[in-house]
């Protein structure tokens, strides 16, 4: 019997000093990665090398677990270089990386096939050779571009029969994902992830046309999605290794044509079955008006929300060809989900054409204010490769900075009309400061036992948002508890360091960073104490709490401090006389 060795590792990058970005627990699982597994798990049970091969499939989510490259080429040796590494998922600022662990396998002449956004983004929006794309042909690696449902037997197939291609390119021919494969991670992977959540995409393919969006670029701008018998497979499957919390990772859960149908299964598996869920899940700003959305969303099991609010100006939102998002309807969303007991984490983008430090600085302080957001995530506007803005600005020769790593939506990568490249860099880190003080973090926790939003999770969320740019100098999002590093991770072209230097230098910055750490802990648990035993914490309210009322654009910064949202009010206004005098 003959072992096909597929090795699917899902690349993470380098942090600003070089040094591979790697946890004890990172902070989510990879759903690109559950993504492949379950189809290559597909493609092992029907035996698709025929009935005397095997294929031995192994998992490595390099946030969390070292690629041990010496040892998975000698398993490779063993096997005489029968299979192939397969590099999963990988973004733009991921992409060095990953042709860094290829290198090593492609010395030893071991297949290696790469897929994921940076590839298709770039196959779908450019010449098929910008942005280093070529690095993959000179060292013999397969480009992957586009969806591997339906396809990735025969690359395999390609494989094994050493007749691979250079480039499967499928950009322009997506698959439907109904009944396909789905994803799936056993518990050993899942569990080195904190709160132990896997994931799942219901759906891929969002309407709306943003400029700065790789996805409409890559997963179309139709909704494809799997139905609720796939979901509740699903659920099922991990619920069977006591998985019950997910992250539906559809970037706009709200426009999956399905999610009626999805939630109605979930309502079922969580009201008849008894399966605790617990969800996150991405929506647009307007899903407050799709009847039902918010109520079904909370019976499912929809306990965190994740909302593209970008920004407050009009104006950016506008350049952004955001027009869907509408700052008037703004806080009657955010109290609907507020309604139903919610947290809301909303995304915020910097760097936007009429930005600069000044109404950064405004905008984060009116949000503080007027918008009952839970946690606000900041993220620096970057031409991602796939985007539109990214094809304006290469088709323009504009620069762009030419160092993938950086592309990670933390870096600024282009330069500003109105602030330097290094003011941009500055506010954006300011910005996680200016919003998580101790005071507005007493605030949230208090909105929260007000509004019936778990008081003890939302505490947990803000030590990791409020430490983790500080502290680690990444996003949340790519954070996780207890940094691991080694001097032989350093990327290629930086210095190695002395272990005798770097080994006592890690062994205290990790100190001190958990004693900082452990000093936030004990304040939040410090605040929510008192507020937990407050007699008149249900009671408070605030103005980002109190109900839309009828003369706020007269007296909310958010409906006048910024010529845009004058503008946006007046629009309303003019439409509102206009149906109300058609009415008479
Ligand atoms: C869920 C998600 C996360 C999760 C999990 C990460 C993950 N990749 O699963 C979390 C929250 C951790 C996350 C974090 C980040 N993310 Co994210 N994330 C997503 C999101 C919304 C869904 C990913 C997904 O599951 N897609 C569905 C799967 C099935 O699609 P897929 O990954 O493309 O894989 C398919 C094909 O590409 C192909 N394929 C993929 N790899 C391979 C390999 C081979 C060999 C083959 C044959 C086929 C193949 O087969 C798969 C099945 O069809 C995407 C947007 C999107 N719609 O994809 C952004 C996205 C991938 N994220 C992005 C970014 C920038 C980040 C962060 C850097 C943000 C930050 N600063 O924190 C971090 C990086 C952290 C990390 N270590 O990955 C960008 C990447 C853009 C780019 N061009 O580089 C995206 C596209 C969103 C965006 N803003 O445009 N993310
Ligand atoms: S709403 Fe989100 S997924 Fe849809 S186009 Fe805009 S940024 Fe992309």
């Amino acid at each position: 019997m003959k072992s096909f060795q597929l090795v699917l590792v899902k690349p993470s990058h380098y942090d600003d000093d070089g040094y591979v970005i790697r946890w004890w627990r990172a902070m989510t699982p990879s759903n690109s990665l559950a993504a492949v597994y379950g189809i290559a798990v597909d493609c092992a049970e029907r035996q698709v090398l025929g009935p005397d091969v095997t294929i031995d499939i192994t998992v490595i989510d390099e946030t969390n677990t070292r690629v041990d490259v010496p040892a998975l080429i000698a398993r490779f040796k063993r096997q005489g270089n029968f299979g192939c590494v397969g590099l999963i998922g990988v973004q733009s600022n991921q992409y060095p990386r990953a042709l860094d662990i290829a290198r090593a396998f492609r010395a030893e002449d071991i297949a290696v096939a790469i897929g994921g956004f940076h590839v298709s983004g770039c196959l779908s929006m450019l010449d098929g050779h910008a942005v280093d794309i070529d690095l993959c042909r000179d060292m013999g690696i397969t480009i992957f571009a586009g969806e591997a449902e339906g396809r990735l037997e025969h690359l395999i197939a390609d494989v094994a029969a050493g007749r691979a291609q250079p480039v499967y390119n499928y950009i322009k021919d997506l698959p439907g994902i109904e009944g396909t494969p789905v994803p799936f991670l056993p518990k050993k992977h899942v569990e080195r992830t904190l709160g132990t959540s896997s994931s799942f995409d219901a759906g891929r393919g969002c309407p709306y046309q943003c400029s700065f969006c790789t996805i409409i670029n890559v997963q179309g701008r139709k909704s494809r999605y799997r139905s609720a018998d796939d979901i509740e497979r699903i659920v099922r499957l991990n619920w069977a290794q006591g998985i019950r919390k997910f992250f539906i990772t559809d970037d706009n859960f709200a426009r999956n044509r399905e999610w009626e149908a999805t939630f109605d299964r979930l309502i079922e598996l969580r009201e008849k079955d008894g399966i605790p869920l617990g969800l996150l899940i991405q929506v647009d700003t307007l899903c407050h008006k799709i009847p039902n959305f918010m109520e079904k969303a909370r019976r499912a099991g929809v306990n965190k929300v994740f909302i593209g609010l970008e920004n407050i100006n009009p104006d950016n939102l506008a350049a952004a060809k955001k027009r869907q998002n509408k700052i008037t309807e703004y806080r009657k969303m955010l109290l609907a989900w507020k309604e139903q007991g919610i947290l809301t984490i909303a995304g915020y983008i910097l760097g936007f054409p009429a930005d600069t430090p000044e109404t950064i600085r405004r905008d984060i302080e009116i949000i503080k204010e007027e918008l009952p957001i839970d946690l606000l995530e900041f993220f620096c506007l970057t031409p991602l490769p796939g985007s539109e803005d990214h094809q304006t600005l290469w088709r323009n020769s504009v620069a762009m900075d030419a160092d993938l790593n950086k592309y990670d939506i933390e870096h600024v990568c282009t330069a500003h009309s109105k602030m330097s490249m290094d003011e941009w860099q500055e506010i954006y880190h300011e910005a996680w400061g200016l919003y998580y003080t101790s005071e507005h973090m007493k605030t949230l926790l208090r909105r929260a036992a007000a509004t019936g939003v778990p008081v003890g999770n939302l505490a947990k969320y803000l030590l990791t948002f409020s430490t983790t740019d500080r502290l680690e100098k990444v996003h949340p999002l790519q954070g996780g508890i207890l940094r691991l590093k080694r001097p032989s991770e350093r990327r290629p072209g930086m210095a190695r360091e002395s272990p005798w230097l770097f080994w006592p230098r890690f062994g205290w910055e990790t100190l001190a960073k958990h004693m900082v750490l452990l000093g936030a802990l004990a304040r939040l648990t410090m605040w929510q104490a008192a507020i937990r035993y407050d007699p008149r914490s249900q009671s408070y309210m605030d103005q980002a709490l109190m109900p839309v009322g009828d003369d706020e654009d007269e007296t909310l910064d958010l409906l006048t401090k910024t010529t845009g949202a004058r503008a946006a009010v007046s629009h309303i206004k003019k439409v509102e006389e206009l149906t109300h005098a058609r009415a008479i």
